[in-house]
């Protein structure tokens, strides 16, 4: 009982310095937070195959399961500060410092991070020390073991504090005085955590006007969904639209003092605002973007409608000297992508969008402005938050995945996906459709086949077309046999080169292989 007494006041310390933590960081900027702090750190500092079995494995919940763990770890370290305060507070106390010092310097080591960002952890370690005495103290007047204390010099002064009947009587009122101090910890913790949290979520971006395009994509057709049930609609809604970054708080970006700065091997570096970037002449375009970890048949993969400035007008603006062969975009949080050069300056239309589906960008898909390449993977062309772009050579600069052993140049691969009917689903006998979406962005989608069981690839019914850098829905009528079937899908680009059929990691150029899915049919 003593000893879980001790623990527990550890871990409540533990409790009350996160909270405090959580509440100041709430003012001052959410990511400085103990927990997301150490959490971003212990991301940055993953090795890529850990990494990529995270997000294999947990999907888009990779980033609660790594909190939790940043938590878990944290409130057992504490349990052991708190059986160490029983006997050693000086040390107990210098665990407790050690913890939220290294919370303090995960926060301060962030790339864009303030000096006032080390804030949340002072406030951690004060309230975590001043719980961590405090309910030592109310635990060691508790337990019946203040009577064996007594023996040691050291704990005589202990003793005195009891009062003279602190044997047996003195105990049970000591009892109640830890639990009353624990609840208040805990409530008080609770109510810090619940503020910093509000507070934090109150914050939002700012409504910006947007100018309407000067070059305008066509009308979207109407896509296959009309038709077809189960098939992914041909214009992901932005709140369906799949999000990847290294981000455990999403950043909220000041549209009013941002800026885009554009330097490195150019003639005149400059500077823009966002009123600046946003007077440029527009264009809109409809594109596919898609992760380079996402997995054969996975949901790492969006269709949206951008609006944004073409990169090559920005860039042309500061012109180019030397031979610069990356453009090294960086992010309001430091976080930094590289894009080739002469992918960028093929004409395709790689550009700086502020908006995405007919809105401003939203803060999660990076607001206020992003990169998009059609054709390349996410992670080398789609800078979320972007603040910077440098023209410099890959052999002077690394980003942020390159520093991780990931592909320089990703184009995205062709594949194809099934929507429907679902993997292991049992479904109806009778007439139905094998219908999905396919994507060879900047190439663009030729044919689409399906085999199934061991009969012939059959070619698919494509849905409307919506140019080269666009997914192309597709379907199949099937009269469906009871028993168990297998489906596959395979897709060829325009230019008839087939999907690559050897199946391929995610890491570290995109997943490649054949999708296929087992049905039952009743
Ligand atoms: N600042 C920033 N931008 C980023 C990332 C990131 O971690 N930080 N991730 C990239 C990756 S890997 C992908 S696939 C796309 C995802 O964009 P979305 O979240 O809008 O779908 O953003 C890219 N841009
Ligand atoms: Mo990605």
């Amino acid at each position: 009982m003593t000893r879980l007494r001790f623990a527990l006041s550890g871990i409540l310390a533990a409790v009350a310095g996160i909270a405090a933590g959580h509440l100041v960081a709430g003012f001052l900027a959410p990511a400085s937070s103990p927990v997301l702090a150490i959490g971003s750190t212990v991301i940055d500092l993953t090795p890529t195959p850990v990494k990529e079995w995270a997000i294999a494995t947990f999907g888009t919940n990779d980033k609660l399961i790594l909190q939790g763990s940043v938590l878990v770890v944290t409130l057992v370290l504490a349990a052991v500060a708190g059986l160490l305060a029983r006997r050693r507070m000086p040390v107990a106390v210098g665990f407790i410092v050690l913890l939220t010092g290294l919370a303090g310097a995960a926060a301060l080591l962030r790339p864009a991070a303030r000096p006032l960002d080390a804030l949340p952890a002072v406030a951690a370690m004060a309230a975590g020390v001043a719980t961590l005495v405090w309910l030592a103290r109310l635990a060691r007047t508790a337990s019946g073991d203040v009577v064996r204390e007594t023996t040691g010099p050291r704990d005589a002064v202990m003793t005195n504090a009891t009062g003279p009947d602190s044997s047996t009587a003195g105990s049970k009122a000591g009892r109640r005085g830890f639990l009353f101090g624990a609840l208040g910890v805990t409530a008080l913790a609770a109510l810090a955590a619940v503020g910093g949290q509000l507070r934090a979520g109150a914050q939002s971006v700012k409504k910006v006007v947007l100018p309407a395009a000067a070059d305008k994509a066509k009308a979207l057709p109407k896509g296959l969904e009309t038709t077809v049930s189960g098939i992914s609609p041909l214009r992901t809604p932005t709140d369906k639209f799949y999000r990847v970054d290294t981000n455990l708080v999403v950043p909220q970006v000041d549209v009013d003092t941002w800026t885009l700065e554009v330097d490195g091997m150019v003639e005149k570096p400059f500077t823009m605002t966002f009123a600046e970037l946003a007077a440029m002449p527009l264009i809109e375009r409809d594109i596919t973007m898609t992760c380079v970890s996402n997995e054969v048949g996975g949901g790492y993969i969006g269709s949206a409608r951008w609006l944004g400035v073409k990169l090559t007008d920005v860039l042309d603006r500061a012109g180019i000297t030397g031979s610069p062969d990356q453009v090294l975009s960086t992010a309001v949080d430091g976080f930094t992508i590289s894009t080739p050069l002469a992918v960028v300056r093929d004409g395709r239309d790689a550009m700086i969008a502020i908006g995405m589906n007919g809105a401003q960008l939203s803060d999660t898909h990076g607001f206020p402005a992003r990169l998009i390449t059609p054709g390349l993977y996410g992670f080398v062309g789609a800078t979320k938050w972007l603040t910077k772009l440098t023209l410099t050579t890959y052999a002077a600069d690394q980003s942020y995945w390159t520093k991780r052993q990931w592909a320089t140049d990703a184009p995205i691969k062709t594949s194809a996906r099934i929507d429907t009917p679902a993997p292991l689903s049992t479904i109806k006998a009778g007439t139905t459709a094998i219908a999905g979406v396919a994507w060879a962005q900047h190439r663009g989608v030729g044919t689409v086949e399906v085999k199934i069981d061991d009969g012939q690839w059959q070619k698919t019914k494509l849905g409307p077309d919506v140019g080269i850098d666009y997914w192309r829905q597709w379907y199949l009528p099937w009269d469906a046999k009871p028993g168990l079937h297998r489906i596959a899908v395979r897709a060829t680009d325009l230019e008839g080169q087939a999907q690559i059929t050897e199946r391929a990691t995610p890491f570290p150029s995109g997943s490649s292989g054949i999708q296929e899915v087992v049905v039952t049919v009743a």
